[in-house]
């Protein structure tokens, strides 16, 4: 999957990750071609049963088919939170680009954290196409009612953060993501498939950080360690409240728009963790962390969910800081919208001019 260089952590059999987004892109592309047309315009054909029959052979609802309001309403939410982490999530580790190590981690950084604002973009724009603008979204961000992901309110103490983040942050996010792109509204699955594929860089440029400092001096293994020690957790937390817990598990499961349970990703990235942890040398730190030989998994202290819910209430350690920092960008960025803006409507004024 990586070439021959490193032994990477998406080295599975079957393809790992990796492999899964490719079979969700070709069940894709085979659901489109069975696809059939939209009666929206028909008369008197029962729109709901449509939708119903669409989600059960598994095709993919596209942003001109009818949808119920409260789906449409759904992924709007979950889209939304979605595009939010990736663009708030460029902050914990833009505040190591200008402190990276070597010119080519410094590199690295930067194009991974580019990478975080084109997924948001992406992301932006399936979340339009359910009928709400990016203005829309800012706007309800900026004023605190939308959210985003838990895990981007803790700070990024050391170099080795960078390295917790990549492999456990994104490793915890492609775990989530993967089964998104059988989501099944068209446009998020789409979109997933290609931040999947870009995400998967991101984990093992996090994990060969990891693996450097792992295996570097007595000063730096111990800062690997303690990165792991403060973002296991945290990185566990990001799959949601427990199943018991979770509002909006059961319908978006039967809407096929979440595929598993929060509970069920999070088992799964804890087994994938144990067996990367031991390639790098580094220490889970859960002193109950054994395997079940009946469950055929991990058992595993689960994260302080008392804390997941004050951090997204909006008081973890970082909360207001990513917030205000959100504000003064977009404020500070108002010019090259106009500017856009301007410049856009020239152009359109210069094409009525040539066609005239
Ligand atoms: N943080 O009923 P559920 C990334 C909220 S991308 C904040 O279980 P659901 C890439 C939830 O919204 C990371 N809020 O909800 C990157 C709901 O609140 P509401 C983002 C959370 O939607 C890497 C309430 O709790 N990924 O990392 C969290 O069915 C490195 C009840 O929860 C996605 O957004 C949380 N952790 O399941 C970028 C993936 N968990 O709206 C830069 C897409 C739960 O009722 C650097 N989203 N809540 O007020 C999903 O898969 C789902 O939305 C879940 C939550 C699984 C996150």
């Amino acid at each position: 999957m990586y070439g021959n260089d490193f032994s990477g952590p998406e080295e599975a059999p079957g393809g790992g990750l990796l492999g899964e987004v490719e079979a969700a892109e070709t069940a894709l592309r085979e659901a489109a071609a069975r696809q059939r047309s939209s009666p929206a315009a028909e008369p008197g054909v029962d729109l709901a049963a449509y939708f119903t029959d669409v989600i059960a052979a598994d095709q993919k609802i596209e942003p001109r088919d009818w949808m119920p309001e409260a789906y449409r309403r759904t992924l709007i939410r979950q889209i939304a939170q979605h595009a939010h982490s990736e663009i708030i999530g460029m902050q914990p580790e833009g505040n190591w680009i200008s402190r990276a190590p070597s010119l080519k981690r410094k590199a690295i950084l930067l194009a991974k954290v580019q990478d975080e604002a084109g997924h948001g973009l992406y992301l932006y724009a399936a979340a339009e196409t359910l009928g709400i603008s990016r203005d829309e979204l800012v706007e309800l961000l900026l004023a605190g009612r939308q959210k985003y992901s838990s895990i981007f309110n803790y700070p990024t103490l050391t170099w080795a953060d960078v390295g917790a983040i990549g492999w456990l942050v994104d490793g915890a996010a492609i775990v989530n993501q993967v089964p998104l792109c059988r989501c099944s509204y068209g446009p998020y699955a789409r979109a997933m498939i290609r931040v999947c594929k870009e995400e998967s860089f991101h984990q093992r440029q996090g994990y060969e950080i990891l693996h450097t400092l792992s295996h570097g001096t007595e000063a730096q293994r111990a800062m690997a360690q303690d990165a792991i020690d403060r973002w296991w957790y945290p990185s566990l937390a990001m799959f949601g409240p427990p199943d018991g817990d979770s509002t909006h598990s059961e319908q978006s499961m039967a809407w096929k728009i979440k595929r598993f349970s929060n509970d069920e990703l999070r088992q799964r990235f804890v087994d994938m963790c144990v067996q990367q942890a031991e390639i790098l040398g580094v220490r889970i730190p859960d002193p109950d962390l054994r395997w079940n030989d009946e469950r055929q998994a991990y058992d595993f202290t689960q994260p302080d969910y008392d804390e997941l819910l004050r951090v997204i209430k909006g008081n973890g350690p970082c909360n207001r800081e990513r917030i205000a920092h959100r504000r003064r960008a977009h404020a500070d960025g108002a010019w090259v919208r106009d500017a856009a803006t301007a410049y856009a409507a020239k152009r359109a004024d210069q094409k009525e001019k040539v066609a005239a």
